[in-house]
């Protein structure tokens, strides 16, 4: 079998796999190959039952679908489609949230409260509700019935959350291109209907489609879910926490947290520290929650939970043995957790009615009885530990210091300790004298296909030794842990000279007595918001287009459907958006042209496609340098 060398954890358990003969990922990517050419590039239709057609690209057979479709109409729609499977998931996500929410405030979810006031006014008064004189729980209300609104108004007006979250620069372009959504709801439906069989057929009107999708990716998905976390559960603070599958504890029970959502999360931990002597009556030392995923780093920069497993480790930390419990919510748990959950009898407890996994056990969540559910869901869990008695346990060693949490509001603390009254000031003069020389946000996946390349690693390690400065959200956030780019250390290790020296000062500032770590962690992937919100200030201060900055996106190893709507929001932006390996548009001369080439001139924001990573690295840093070279920099 041709497996490629991953990180020392992660093979050291992929080793163990093969060993006892349990299979992973890593022997069913093999079992696949080679990958149909036809749906890597797009060109392969299932809308109706006339189909499957398939257009080969190279011109042997059949130019058309057997409607006529175009491969240009075929690769678009099938890429609206995708891009409808990402935003129907952060908004989803943030729908969950805002019900949480609103039951909160109704006093029907009596195990939730308000917990960042501040960021409960900030969030008001961006959406123009009146503040002055009204309780929290009257201003709470209206600020979640936006939310809701976003996703019901028929009246054609900009969503809410884009009014208040989105540049004024970049809403005036989109008024142009006809792109203020409205609904989010409205634009999935709109999107599945004009993607069916015999409805639009203009390439470029569903790339225009597909545009819209980034936008309601961006403001009714990932900033409202953001927002309203933030103030239910707290606005993430700058702290020092552990990564990687070390940090588990073979004397503890071990409740391994997988998912998105902090309605479900945030209960289990509160839970597993009331149920502690429950535990130690079970002979174990304590319980230990972990995170897995995005939920694992909405734990961490809320809490300091430490970050066990990114996507491609979840389920490889079950074959620890040492996993009593792994709790999940909904997207990017794989089924295959359940089998090789048997053989260590680890319990996977489901909790949305969603996402069931034959194998599973499933206990209904539900934020009215959240204390109850949690209560129960941690007492399974030290059940699980009092069988593990006896058995075998592999915990790799590997494990490594981060420092996390870096929300907006976090960095605009430390930056005040440079300049109170103009907290920005020191960030772009540092910009201005190339100290920074730019700033990439690397988001995304754990990508099989790319993990024996150290893809992401390799791309960071090129960025910094040119002082461009690094933010990262969803599993790339555990890539970069794991590496020891959130370290400290890490600036002296790997950063240029002109990097070094802000860092070092920013350091010393915020009284950390080290540098600030060159890799700055800012969440989960719907905290892409936060990347965005702090490309919307830095913009301002200049007084340009994001578009304009010396900056870009990169999503170094693209897995989930949530990754392309997300670049597509930034796309959108006017950012170009580095990709690996290539979104399935190959097949259509049309969309590889405009998302690639044709798009700068219309939004700014361009698509870069390459797998290698120092090229990648490369092409990265010459868009920053004419970027800085049209700014005048
Ligand atoms: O939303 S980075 S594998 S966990 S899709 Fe999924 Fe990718 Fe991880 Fe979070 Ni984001
Ligand atoms: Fe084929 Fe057209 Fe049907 Fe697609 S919609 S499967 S291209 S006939």
């Amino acid at each position: 079998m041709a497996i490629k060398r991953l990180d020392r954890a992660s093979q050291a358990l992929i080793d163990k796999a093969v060993e006892i003969g349990i299979e992973t990922g890593v022997d069913r990517l093999e079992s696949q190959k080679p990958q149909c050419g036809f749906g890597q590039l797009g060109s392969c239709c299932r809308m109706c039952y006339m189909g499957p057609c398939r257009i080969d690209p190279f011109g042997n057979g059949a130019s058309k679908g057997v409607c006529g479709a175009s491969v240009d109409t075929i690769v678009c729609r099938n890429l609206l489609r995708e891009e409808v499977g990402g935003a129907a998931s952060h908004v989803g996500h943030a729908r969950h949230v805002a019900l949480a929410f609103k039951k909160m405030i109704e006093g029907k979810a009596p195990g939730y409260k308000i917990t960042d006031r501040d960021k409960l006014m900030e969030v008001a008064g961006g959406l123009g509700i009146t503040i002055n004189g009204r309780p929290d729980t009257e201003i709470a209300a209206e600020v979640v019935d936006k939310a809701l609104e976003d996703l019901s108004r028929q009246d054609g007006e900009p969503m809410n959350w884009l009014k208040f979250r989105a540049p004024e620069k970049e809403i005036a372009m989109w008024d142009k291109l006809g792109l203020l959504v409205s609904n989010a709801h409205n634009e999935i439906e709109e999107a599945m209907h004009r993607t069916s069989m015999g409805n639009d057929a203009d390439p470029t009107n569903l790339l225009l489609a597909c545009l819209r999708m980034g936008i309601v990716d961006g403001y009714a998905g990932l900033h409202v879910a953001t927002d309203l976390q933030d103030i239910m559960f707290g606005t993430p603070r700058v702290r020092t926490i552990e990564a990687n599958m070390g940090v588990l504890e073979k004397d503890k029970v071990n409740i391994a947290m997988h998912g998105h959502n902090p309605v479900l999360s945030e209960k289990i931990l509160e839970w597993a520290g009331k149920l502690e002597d429950e535990a130690k009556e079970a002979g174990a030392g304590g319980i230990n929650v972990v995170g897995v995923c995005c939920t694992g780093n909405e734990l961490t920069m809320r809490h300091n939970v430490p970050m066990a497993a990114h996507n491609l480790q979840s389920e490889l930390i079950l074959l620890t043995g040492a996993v009593d419990a792994m709790v999940v919510d909904i997207q990017c748990i794989w089924p295959s957790i359940t089998k090789i959950s048997e053989c260590y009898n680890t319990k996977i407890i489901t909790t949305e009615a969603s996402v069931k996994i034959p194998g599973a056990t499933h206990v209904s969540f539900e934020p009215e009885h959240a204390d109850d559910e949690a209560k129960r869901i941690v007492g399974m869990a030290i059940e699980a530990f009092k069988e593990r008695e006896g058995r075998e346990v592999t915990i790799p060693k590997e494990k490594s210091a981060a420092l996390v949490g870096f929300s907006l509001e976090a960095i605009i603390d430390v930056l005040k300790k440079v300049d109170p009254s103009d907290p920005l000031k020191p960030v772009i003069d540092n910009i201005v004298s190339g100290n920074i020389y730019g700033a990439v946000g690397f988001a995304g996946c754990p990508s099989i296909k790319l993990r024996g390349t150290f893809m992401t690693e390799k791309m960071v390690e090129e960025l910094l030794k040119k002082n461009v400065l690094i933010v990262t959200t969803g599993c790339t956030a555990h890539i970069c842990a794991q590496a020891g780019f959130m370290n400290p250390d890490a600036t002296d290790k790997y950063c240029g000279e002109g990097l070094r020296t802000v860092l070092t000062a920013l350091g010393e500032a915020a009284g950390l007595n080290a540098p600030l770590p060159p890799v700055w962690h800012m969440g989960s992937c719907v905290d892409n918001s936060r990347i965005a919100t702090l490309l919307g200030a830095l913009a301002a201060k200049l007084d340009v287009k994001i578009s304009q900055l010396p900056v870009a996106g990169s999503a170094p190893e693209l897995v989930q459907e949530k990754a392309i709507s997300i670049g597509t929001w930034l796309l959108a932006l006017g950012l170009l958006v580095h990709i690996a390996p290539s979104p399935r548009i190959l097949g259509s001369p049309v969309a590889t042209k405009v998302l690639t080439e044709d798009l700068e001139g219309i939004t700014g924001g361009r698509a870069y496609v390459e797998l290698d990573p120092v090229k990648a690295a490369e092409g990265i840093v010459s868009h920053i340098e004419k970027k800085r070279k049209a700014l005048g920099i």
